[in-house]
């Protein structure tokens, strides 16, 4: 006999799908999508369809294991989970004992994301045992995070995609939803598209949102968007079609921006044909875009987060803002004020959090420069909290996530400097995979899937409801959810009275925070009623329209000047040329003609094929979306590639060997490979898995000391 379940997916992958699971005698056979999903929008995609496939199969990872030989090399030994704790506790007390409780650090990780998580909960139980080094800022959005602040005054700069509906003009800047899901927003653009919008996507990649979409495709060289910006504002400008008013009214500095426009404070006028040379996409295109976008009223310039995800994303983030400044679509529906363009419109759940003794924090970027060379870090590496640390990171977590190795900078820089065990003494994973940080890890402990655990979850970024993944199987072999060990390693500490504070479950737990919850929302159905609906979705959406407040009531923005921040006094203050006052295109190091050894562009992008490295060891998967790297047929011409050769692909850092696919989908010079595939090196460190972190830096962005990661310049040659 079938029966149906109900649960809501929480993997990091911009959505959070409403999935039915169809049980058979206690076996979970097959996953499908509810026709009686009350949002629309939501449909699961591929990813959330193969969770079962993905996750409950004879890769997982069964028991917990001990390293041995050297550390790197991914050879473990089975142990008990009794020998897992006591060995996990020796070297705590030993580690916090030696260097001092800031010598621990939990690391970046997002492969749960739901309420309840390995990584959060790790960090309760080390601050009620003297805290630990913590990070700041993510690898999302570090640069458009940091960055939205400095114009706005807030980061929650994002309006609901509903609004979308009034735009006439939706320009898509670095944002792929069709693949990238950001929650509901492809069917708020299709909504727009049939409600007569015009869509244009500018992206050095003709994407699936463009074809999906039928959109114009601007094709534009990466990291060169801000002089794109920058022209556009120099025609509006100049053909006198800008907000004057608005410009009065709620602007800091437009008249410094207009004088750098005009090319009055470096003799260099910031014309269309000035921004052709430096990005390839034609002055006429720059000039035609820049008229439609200031004669169309309501219009959308919606960044994705790929043009941040760069060195100089700071600055494009900054300039999307300013442009929308320009136009007056700050604070309208249908308009769009960029930045990070988070929004919340109702109550959510979370996990409350504890203070950590250990006041430092350093960006997440810069966890393996912690190891290394931790006691030298600065304010100037974006160290807060203190002046100097005491010392390196000598204890890493890594629960569900693959950041150690396949999600970091250069992966031979990292495995150096995670194989000296002199540096840091001792690592914990947990993972359902032996992926690649699972193999550089000392303990490396058996984690859950979706359908073995309850946890609660929240939209990824917005929307009006609250989700639930219910326990429906027993968890594979001896695996355990992370509180559960947790609980018992903090016994072993004489911790687990305050550890688990009167819930000796995960599930207790989250009946107290929906609890918590249901006293800000009592629309909210009972728990065990919620544990059944895989989503609720509160009974009244609520529309949010970024600075609505300030544009009708005058509220001030919630800047020192309490206006728009176009010019930043924070920014003059500092004096770095990287990170000028002004919005102004700086061009990237390692972006357009940097390097005559490397003379390619390699951007990255996230995949309809993973969530990041999830999915990526899934046969089905992988053989759907074979890893290529795309390359524009004069690239290949020139190299003597035809579309299915191999060709190794490379610069100073590493070296990959990869099919291309020789295509018109791509800009002239650029080349393009999806993130987040099984770095799988050969016996020389060739990764013939395609994993792009193999030829990125660890060099951070100027202001947020961000990751740059589609930042890249290459050399590809066909395979001997
Ligand atoms: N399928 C899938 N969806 C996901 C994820 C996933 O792994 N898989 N991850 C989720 C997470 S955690 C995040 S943070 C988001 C990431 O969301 P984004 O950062 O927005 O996604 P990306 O694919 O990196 O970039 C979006 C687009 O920007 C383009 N792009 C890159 N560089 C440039 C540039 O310099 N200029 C211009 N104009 N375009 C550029 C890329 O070609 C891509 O089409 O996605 C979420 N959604
Ligand atoms: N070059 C480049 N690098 C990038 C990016 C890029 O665009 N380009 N994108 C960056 C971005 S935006 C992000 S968010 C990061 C993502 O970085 P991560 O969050 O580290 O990446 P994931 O691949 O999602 O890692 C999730 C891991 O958790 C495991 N896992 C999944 N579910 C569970 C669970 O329930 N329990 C446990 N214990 N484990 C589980 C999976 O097997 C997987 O190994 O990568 C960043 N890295
Ligand atoms: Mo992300």
């Amino acid at each position: 006999m079938e029966q149906i379940y109900l649960t809501t997916g929480r993997n990091n992958c911009g959505g959070r799908c409403r999935l039915r699971v169809h049980m058979e005698d206690g076996r979970i056979v097959r996953l499908s999508a509810d026709p009686n999903d009350p949002e629309p929008g939501r449909r699961p995609c591929v990813r959330g369809l193969q969770y079962a496939n993905t996750f409950l199969n004879d890769r997982r990872l069964l028991t917990p294991m001990k390293r041995i030989g050297a550390r790197g090399e991914g050879h473990f030994m089975p142990i008990s989970w009794e020998q897992a704790l006591d060995e996990l506790c020796e070297n705590w007390v030993r580690i916090r004992d030696t260097y001092g409780s800031g010598s621990r650090y939990v690391n970046y990780a997002w492969g749960e994301s739901g309420v309840l998580s390995g990584t959060s909960l790790c960090k309760r139980l080390l601050r009620l045992d003297g805290g630990h080094l913590d990070y700041y800022n993510d690898y999302s959005t570090a640069c458009a995070a940091y960055a939205t602040p400095y114009v706005y005054g807030t980061a929650m700069s994002g309006s609901s995609y509903s609004t979308l509906t009034a735009s006439k003009l939706i320009i898509l800047w670095a944002h792929n939803p069709a693949e990238t899901v950001f929650d509901d927003l492809m069917y708020w653009l299709r909504k727009a598209r049939e409600g007569g919008a015009r869509i244009v996507v500018v992206d050095p990649r003709r994407s699936a949102t463009c074809r999906a979409l039928g959109a114009e495709w601007i094709p534009i060289r990466p990291a060169t968007d801000g002089a794109m910006l920058d022209a556009m504002a120099y025609v509006i400008m100049t053909e006198g079609r800008y907000d004057l008013p608005f410009l009065q009214k709620y602007c800091l500095g437009w008249q410094a921006w207009f004088s750098y426009l005009a090319g009055e404070t470096d003799g260099t006028p910031k014309t269309p044909a000035w921004a052709e040379a430096i990005t390839g996409v034609s002055a006429d295109t720059i000039r035609r875009l820049a008229l439609d976008y200031a004669n169309t009223k309501p219009a959308a310039l919606m960044p994705g987060y790929g043009g941040q995800r760069h060195e100089n994303g700071e600055q494009f983030t900054r300039a999307v803002c300013a442009l929308a400044c320009l136009t007056g679509n700050v604070g309208v529906r249908g308009g769009w004020a960029g930045g990070v363009g988070w929004c919340q419109t109702h109550p959510m759940p979370h996990m409350p959090s504890l203070p950590n003794p250990v006041n430092t924090a350093i960006p997440s970027f810069l966890w393996a420069d912690a190891i290394l060379r931790g006691t030298e870090l600065t304010e100037k590496d974006g160290l807060v909290g203190a002046e100097r640390l005491d010392t390196g990171v000598k204890m890493l977590f890594n629960l569900a996530g693959n950041q150690l190795m396949n999600q970091h900078g250069d992966l031979n820089r990292t495995a150096a400097i995670l194989r000296d065990e002199r540096l840091c003494e001792y690592i914990v994973c947990s993972d359902l995979f032996m992926t690649a940080s699972a193999k550089f890890a000392d303990l490396l402990l058996p984690g859950v899937s979706l359908f073995e655990q309850d946890n609660m979850t929240t939209p990824w970024s917005q929307g009006d409801f609250i989700g639930f993944s219910p326990k429906l199987i027993e968890p594979l072999g001896e695996s355990r959810f992370e509180y559960d060990w947790l609980r018992e390693l903090a016994q072993r500490l004489g911790l687990e009275e305050r550890f688990s504070d009167g819930h000796p479950t995960a599930t207790d737990w989250l009946e107290a925070i929906y609890a918590d919850l249901k006293r800000q929302a009592p629309e909210l159905p009972t728990f065990s009623e919620f544990r059944t609906m895989g989503t609720y979705r509160y009974k009244t959406p609520v529309e949010a329209v970024a600075f609505a407040a300030q544009i009708e009531h005058g509220t001030p923005f919630p800047t020192l000047s309490g206006r728009i921040e176009l010019y930043s006094p924070a920014l003059a203050a500092r004096g770095d040329p990287k990170i000028p006052p002004l919005p102004a295109y700086v061009p990237a190091e390692e972006g357009y003609g940097g390097s005559k050894s490397y003379p390619l562009q390699l951007v990255g992008w996230h995949t309809a094929a993973r969530c990041h490295t999830v999915h990526g060891n899934n046969p089905a998967l992988v053989q759907a979306h074979p890893q290529r790297l795309w390359i524009h047929p004069a690239d290949a011409a020139a190299r003597g590639l035809r579309d299915g050769d191999t060709a190794l692909v490379y610069n100073d850092r590493g070296r990959m060997r990869i099919p291309v696919h020789v295509t018109e989908d791509i800009a002239p010079g650029v080349t393009a490979l999806a993130q987040g595939a099984w770095y799988a090196p050969d016996e020389n460190g060739v990764d013939t898995g395609g994993s792009i972190n193999i030829l990125t830096g660890h060099t951070p962005t100027p202001l947020a000391h961000g990751n740059p990661q589609h930042t890249i310049l290459v050399e590809v040659q066909k395979d001997a």
